[in-house]
């Protein structure tokens, strides 16, 4: 059978706003994982991205009109879901022969209602892979679609939610994620980064700590499980060898979980003397002096941590299990390894105080990380922090088609005694706070000479725009 992906059209203004320029546009990982499971299994795979190949909505209908696929598969996103539905609203009127597949984090998180609300014929939810090649196999062979774990279908006018799969336990077992069905010249990282062609990886799936604005334990379960380091060794080589990578980065949620493996994984790069810069997320209290110098000396230049907040009891509430103080010493100890560091930070969490907002603030100066980023709180519907924030304030939106608004210009929700305006303008302030300092800006301007020249003007032009703007 064939299957052709397609992305939504979510294009980089309405993805990232005034950022947009230097916002990043990346093929999805999960699909190039599904993709190499079906096609190891003699399935046929396709995919179109209508942003990054530059297509108007009239091109991709052209398209649509003549495509041979046996199934269309779209991934969902919660910021992506109106767009999706529009999408396989325009399929479904032109080839209403062709069946829709749906999954995507939106799906893991509201399988049943995603089907009932957007008209496509299955939904997979949680990790992809298998169940989409038990679903291509059972429409081949005719057979009972009750028994592919994971879906949800129709029968007549109900919508069916079979049992769920359960999680992938042997990573290693499964094929390289498949790049070849990407136009790779097409996509770009976000403008921090160093490389000209970054490719990203993923050496572990599943996350213990429990955030409470997170939804990746709905897709991959609340167990860590690892591939070898070994194994990722190998796709290190293969991504530099056979696509010219010159950057590598980690979409591990947690990439230093396992100290053991981290500590492994750069021996392995150390003693085969390959030599590649990556970068990677993780938390701050998942890092070390001996690790970090360790990650650094195999070619890490650049650590992205989720702070949140330089207020403790915040912290408490949103559920995020380290204290302040381990933030001030893994951000000291990453750029004393000479990494770079980018932390991140919510405002207008529920419970914050103005005062506490600006205290906040004055942490990330304190930090002083390479880069920061600040984002309003936007609690997603289903996480426990939706519930949280209602006790602490007020959720502007529940409606679903809202959620592609970028959270550092649009305000989701407002904690009590604040109010919308405040909050814009508190958004602008962190950023021109943090950025427009003179011994940080002559800092920048002495490594952003590291970036290649043209993302160099961007990244300037883009701060200039975020900060000064109205
Ligand atoms: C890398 C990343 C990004 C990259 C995007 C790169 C890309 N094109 O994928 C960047 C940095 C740009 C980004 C931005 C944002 N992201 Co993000 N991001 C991630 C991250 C860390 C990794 C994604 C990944 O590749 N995972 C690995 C692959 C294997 O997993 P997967 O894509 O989910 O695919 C599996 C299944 O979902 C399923 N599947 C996926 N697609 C499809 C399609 C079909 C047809 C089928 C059948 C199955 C299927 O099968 C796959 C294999 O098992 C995840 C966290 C995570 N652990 O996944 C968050 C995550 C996806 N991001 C999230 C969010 C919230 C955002 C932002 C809104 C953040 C913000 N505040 O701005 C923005 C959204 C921008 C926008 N408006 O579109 C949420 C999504 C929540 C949701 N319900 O939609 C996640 C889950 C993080 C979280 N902790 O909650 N993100
Ligand atoms: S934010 Fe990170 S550490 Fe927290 S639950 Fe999500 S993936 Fe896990």
């Amino acid at each position: 059978m064939k299957i052709t992906f397609i992305e939504p059209f979510n294009d980089l203004k309405l993805r990232y706003g005034k950022l947009s320029k230097i916002g990043a546009l990346m093929p999805s990982l999960g699909i190039a994982f599904i993709s190499a499971v079906l096609k190891e299994n003699r399935h046929e795979t396709a995919f179109i991205d209508p942003v990054a190949e530059g297509l108007t909505h009239e091109n991709l209908k052209t398209i649509i009109k003549d495509l041979k696929t046996d199934l269309i598969g779209i991934p969902v996103f919660t910021t992506t879901y109106a767009l999706v539905r529009e999408l396989v609203n325009d399929i479904g009127c032109l080839r209403p022969d062709i069946k829709i597949l749906l999954g995507g984090p939106h799906c893991s998180a509201f399988p049943v209602e995603t089907l009932e609300n957007i008209k496509a014929d299955f939904l997979i939810y949680r990790e992809g892979e298998y169940p989409a090649l038990n679903l291509l196999n059972a429409l081949a062979g005719n057979h009972d679609l009750k028994q592919v774990k994971s879906l949800v279908f129709r029968q007549g006018d109900a919508v069916i939610r079979n049992e769920e799969a359960g999680c992938i336990e042997d990573l290693d077992a499964l094929p390289l994620s498949d790049r070849s069905i990407f136009k790779l010249e097409k996509y770009h990282h976000s403008g921090e980064h160093r490389g000209r062609n970054v490719l990203h990886l993923m050496s572990s799936r599943g996350c213990p700590w429990a955030c409470a604005f997170c939804t990746t334990q709905m897709t991959f379960g609340t167990r860590i499980r690892y591939r070898s380091p070994e194994n990722v060794y190998e796709e290190m080589v293969h991504l530099v060898k056979e696509y010219k990578a010159d950057e590598l980065f980690f979409y591990d949620d947690t990439l230093t979980a396992n100290k053991k493996n981290i500590m492994a994984l750069c021996e392995l790069i150390l003693k085969n003397n390959f030599k590649v810069i990556w970068g990677c997320y993780t938390r701050v209290d998942c890092v070390n002096p001996e690790m970090l110098t360790l990650m650094a000396r195999a070619g890490c230049y650049q650590i992205n941590y989720g702070v949140e907040s330089g207020v403790q009891k915040l912290l408490d509430i949103i559920k995020k299990g380290f204290k302040v103080e381990q933030a001030e010493k893994a951000v000291k100890w990453t750029e004393e390894a000479g990494i770079e560091s980018i932390c991140n930070f919510m405002l207008a969490l529920p419970g914050e105080t103005r005062e506490e907002s600006l205290k906040t603030i004055d942490f990330a100066l304190r930090l002083n990380p390479t880069y920061a980023q600040f984002y309003l709180t936007m609690p997603y519907v289903g996480t426990p922090l939706y519930e949280i924030a209602k006790r602490y304030g007020t959720v502007l939106t529940t409606n679903i088609d809202d959620y592609n608004k970028t959270p550092w210009e649009f305000v989701h929700y407002v904690p009590d005694n604040r109010t919308e305006k405040e909050l814009t303008q508190l958004i602008k302030y962190a950023y021109r706070r943090f950025y427009l300092r003179p011994a940080y800006l002559i800092r920048r301007l002495r490594n952003l000479s590291r970036l290649p020249p043209d993302r160099f003007v961007k990244m300037i032009a883009s701060g200039i725009k975020m900060t000064l703007s109205n």
